[in-house]
Order: structure tokens, then sequence, then C-alpha cells
């Protein structure tokens, strides 16, 4: 993992400036870590000038090719855009495959997306990317056809895609992209027939979603997960102190400097958010860019918001809960602000505190609601008795009728279920 680095403006030379590149540096392993791939080195080479032909200068190169050796390496990542000629050269150089920051982050949402518009956008991105690069050693539609990505599969000869081919391909993704569009509404309803409360985990790469799903799961595996097992691993079910299930799902993480191609393939990927009852909005309050970074998270779901085609419904602000995460790492305590709770995923500091904050937050939801079952609807019954509280029942000779105490997520998921 190398990261050419060229000190931002503003930022003086010196400590601050060091940190930053730090921070950079853990962000890029953070994404490669999160595709399994294991870091065996890292470098922050601080550029004087770009060349053209390497981006960094000859003795660079050099030092990396001997750390690479040393650690047989096989795929380097260099953590800035390279130019389809840098890129080969730094392969003929270094002797393994070479992947820049938007090939990185494309292998990252190819494994994450999850709804069906994610994949298209992602694919789309993928193939943009790779049009002008033919001569890369590693594709999308290789990985397709059953390789690993960057990570093997069949030799260059066998790629040799044609432009044209993949000109085509996006033509028709193009237009699949605008059908699911088209339908978006009708997916979110099919998304809300999970049977449990969702709380989405959104923040930046790095900020410790991961760390905090696996604090809040625990390493038993919960009954319920059962139904989600086959489906996606970043979902796992939880029970809140009072008793009430929840499914929490991680989801792919925001990124410093997003490069401008992948911004649709990255809001593709988080639209899943959309149907989350509570936001759950990791922060990195030790990170320098912390402010920043909020800022930026609360933009993109603001503008998932708009438009009469919005992914995320009004009122979203009332779902979000901040946490302020890596606690631990702060000299004073954050000050406490109403909808934040401060934390610390990797001691467990405030997790207790978050639960009940999460239970309160789903509880204030709730709504009384009457309904007249007939008497063969067993299942309806079953049901309202296992999402809500029933506070009255009346049987009859031709129907039972109940009162019931349930969230108004809930009380949408109930009046889905017949139409499934
Ligand atoms: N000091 C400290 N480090 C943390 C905390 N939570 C996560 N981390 C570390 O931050 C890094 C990124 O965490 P991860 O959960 O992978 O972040 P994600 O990209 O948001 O999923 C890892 O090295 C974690 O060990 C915390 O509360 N305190
Ligand atoms: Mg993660």
């Amino acid at each position: 993992m190398i990261l050419p680095w060229e000190r931002p403006q503003g930022i003086p030379d010196g400590r601050g400036a060091a940190r930053a590149a730090e921070a950079r540096l853990a962000e890029a392993v953070g994404l490669a870590a999160s595709i399994g791939v294991a870091v065996v080195h890292t470098a922050i080479h601080p550029l004087r000038t770009r060349r053209p032909s390497t981006l960094m200068g000859e003795g660079q190169v050099e030092a990396a090719r001997a750390a690479m050796a040393e650690h047989g390496v096989q795929v380097a990542v260099v953590d800035a855009a390279l130019t389809p000629v840098q890129q080969r050269n730094l392969e003929r150089a270094w002797g393994c495959k070479v992947i820049d920051r938007t090939g990185l982050i494309l292998e990252i949402f190819g494994e994450r997306a999850r709804t069906r518009e994610g994949s298209l956008q992602v694919e789309l991105a993928h193939l943009s990317y790779q049009r002008t690069r033919l001569v890369r050693s590693w594709t999308h539609l290789e990985r397709q056809r059953g390789g690993f990505g960057f990570l093997g599969g069949p030799g260059e000869s066998q790629i040799e895609i044609d432009r044209r081919l993949i000109d085509e391909r996006i033509v028709k993704l193009k237009k699949e992209l605008e059908q699911v569009r088209r339908t978006r509404g009708l997916h979110r309803k099919a998304r809300s027939k999970v049977p449990y409360p969702v709380v989405a985990l959104v923040g930046y790469t790095n900020a410790g979603k991961s760390t905090l799903f696996n604090a809040l799961t625990g390493a038993g595996v919960y009954a319920q997960d059962q139904l989600f097992a086959t489906l996606d691993p970043t979902m796992r079910a939880i029970r809140l102190p009072s008793g009430r299930t929840v499914i929490l799902s991680d989801t792919v993480g925001f990124i410093s400097e997003l490069p401008t191609q992948l911004v649709e393939a990255f809001r593709a990927t988080l639209e899943e958010v959309a149907a989350a009852d509570i936001i759950l909005h990791v922060r990195d309050v030790a990170h320098p860019d912390s402010a920043a970074q909020r800022a930026d998270v609360l933009g993109v779901l603001a503008e998932m918001a708009e438009g009469p085609d919005a992914a995320l419904d009004e009122g979203w602000e009332q779902r979000v809960v901040e946490v302020l995460n890596k606690t631990d790492l702060l000299e004073a305590p954050p000050p406490a602000t109403p909808g934040t709770i401060p934390v610390s995923a990797l001691n467990g500091e405030g997790l207790d505190a978050l639960r009940q904050l999460l239970d309160e937050r789903l509880a204030a939801g709730l709504v009384t609601e009457t309904f007249i079952l007939s008497l063969e609807d067993g299942a309806a019954l079953a049901w309202l008795y296992e999402h809500g509280e029933v506070l009255e029942r009346a049987d009859t000779e031709q129907a039972i009728r109940l009162a019931v105490r349930l969230s108004s997520a809930d009380l949408a998921r109930f009046a889905q279920r017949g139409a499934a």
C-alpha cells in the first residue's frame, strides 16, 4: 500500500500535515482490509513533482520495489489516481499487479452493492473506468466469469475486451438503470418486509462501524440470524434491553475525496439506508477531519432526500442517532448534546447506553391501532403478538378485535404483509 502524498493546500508542513497523511493512509488500509486484502507493507511517498511515467520519483519506485520483493507482495495499491501508463510502468517495475484508488474503491463497491440499482451503478462505473484502460490485467467482466477480481483470474491475453462491446454494455446498463429507478418505490416497499426494525450504520471508512457492529452483535449467533445468514453477512439481529429484536446493518463507508466518477455508484450503495428505522451515524471523533466528515455525511443524506424520486423519506433527520466513537482517544469527553452518544466501540464504553437509546427511540415511534382479524387468520394474530404489545382483545364468533401498540414501521410492515 503506497500513498503518494501531496500536502493539501492550507495545511502547513509539520505535525498537522504528517497527521493528515497518516489518517489518509489508515483509511486506505481500512478500505483494502474491508475486502479481505492483508496489507503487509505501507509507505508514504511525499511527491515533489508528478512524474508522467510513474507518478513517484525513481528512488521511491525503487524503495517500494525492494520492500515488495521482501514481502512477496502480489498486489500493490497506490492510493492515488494513476494514468493507464503509470499503472503499467509500475506493474513492470514492481513485478506485481497495481491498482489505484479508483480501482480499489470499485472492488469494494462491487462486493458490497446490495440492491439492483447499486449493482448496476457499480458495473457502469467499472466499465467506464475500464474503457480507458483496456490494457488492464483484471476486469469486472473477468470476475463475473468466475475469476477473483485483481487477486487472480485468467491472463491478459483472454481479456482483450473490445471497446465497442463495453459501449454496448454501457448503453444497456443505462436503460436498465432507468427501469430500476422507475420502480424504486416498489422495491423499497419490498425491503420493508424485513420482519424487524432496521438500524443502519453509516459513516466514514475507519470511523469504527464494523467494530461497533461486532461489539453490538457479539460472538454468539442469535437464532434470528438464520433469517439473514444466507442473505448477507453484514446484517445481524440483536436484542435490545427491552427484549425488542432489531436488525443491525453495516453499510459501505464514506470515503474521503471520492473520485467523481464513483459518486453515483456510492450513493446507490447507500440506498438501503432509506429503509432503516434508525440511521446510526458513526463518527471518529478523534479524526483530524471529524467535523468536515460529519457535514459531508449529513450533506449526502440530505441530497438523497431531495427531488420527486428521492431515495430517502422526509423527516430522516429525526431518525439519525450520532455515535461519537473512539472517545478512548480523547483527553476530555465530548460535550453531551441531544441525539448524540459518546462510545468506544473498542473498549465497550457507552454501548449499554447506546442500546438503551435505540430502545427509547424505537419506543417513541409507537402508535396504538385496532385490528379486526378473521378467526382463520392465525398468522396475523401471531405476528401482532410478536411485534406489538396487545393492549386489549375481544373474541367474538366471527372475529377477533385487538388493540395493539406497535411502531409505525411495523404498522406499515403489517399492512404490507398480506400483499406479499
Ligand atoms: N481507539 C479506538 N479505535 C477504534 C474504535 N473503534 C474502531 N477503532 C479502530 O478503527 C479502525 C477502523 O475500524 P472499523 O470498524 O474497521 O471501521 P469502519 O471502516 O467504519 O468499519 C480499526 O483499526 C479499529 O480497531 C474505538 O472506539 N477506539
Ligand atoms: Mg467496515
